[in-house]
């Protein structure tokens, strides 16, 4: 089922659950290459949740900034690949959402344990914000702020659950967001955590 969360925002209740043991595997082959790390702020901060990425493009933030880089600065090597499964899985929720054609570049894989949390913010760094982002939800269940285009509107909450994909585009596409703390569970595949993928096209 799809149920419109707000303008441009659309959510796809279970989307991912028939592909979980492949993405799960996949997540690990990539984690393998490429280990989650707690990346730090341009002020300093290390975030509390852990990083990865697949693709031909990596979000990666330090002192100097956030930027998108073919390289893993902790290898030096190029990020893996993008399974086709993961870019067939974004493209077609993109086009049920209303935005056919969607070819992503880049994957940020994002770790939640318990406690872990993301702030309120926009996603900026892409040059064409006329594509969506795709956002997929396995393992633990998270609270989703959702806020408006001005950092102090009101925010509204939403549960996401293992297997959700979202769909963020239009209107929705530069909206403040983020995560409230992970609580603590056990999910039968995951364990004590949720991951995210969340698949852009970054230029
Ligand atoms: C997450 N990640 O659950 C989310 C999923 C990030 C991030 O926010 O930047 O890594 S993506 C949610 C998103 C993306 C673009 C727009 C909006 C939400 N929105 O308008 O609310 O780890
Ligand atoms: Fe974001």
């Amino acid at each position: 089922d799809r149920e419109q969360l707000a303008p441009g925002a659309v959510i796809l209740r279970g989307f991912a659950r028939p592909h979980e043991t492949e993405l799960i595997a996949a997540i690990g082959a990539i984690t393998a290459q490429a280990p989650f790390r707690r990346m730090v702020t341009p002020g300093g901060h290390q975030m509390s949740v852990a990083m990865t990425n697949c693709g031909s493009l990596g979000w990666v933030t330090d002192r100097s900034g956030y930027r998108y880089d073919p390289v893993d600065p902790e290898s030096g090597k190029p990020w893996p690949p993008m399974p086709p499964l993961f870019r067939e899985l974004a493209e077609q929720a993109a086009t049920d959402a209303g935005f056919p054609r969607f070819a992503p570049d880049a994957c940020l894989i994002n770790r939640y344990e318990p406690g872990a949390k993301m702030s309120l913010h926009q996603d900026r760094d892409e040059r064409d914000i006329g594509a969506p982002i795709v956002s997929v939800s396995l393992g633990l269940p998270a609270t989703f702020l959702f806020g408006g285009l001005k950092r102090t509107d009101k925010t509204q909450r939403y549960r996401l659950v293992h297997g959700d994909i979202v769909v963020w585009g239009g209107p929705a596409r530069l909206a403040f967001h983020g995560v409230a703390p992970l609580p603590d569970g056990e999910h039968g595949l995951l364990g004590r955590q949720r991951v995210n993928l969340t698949f852009r096209r970054a230029r």
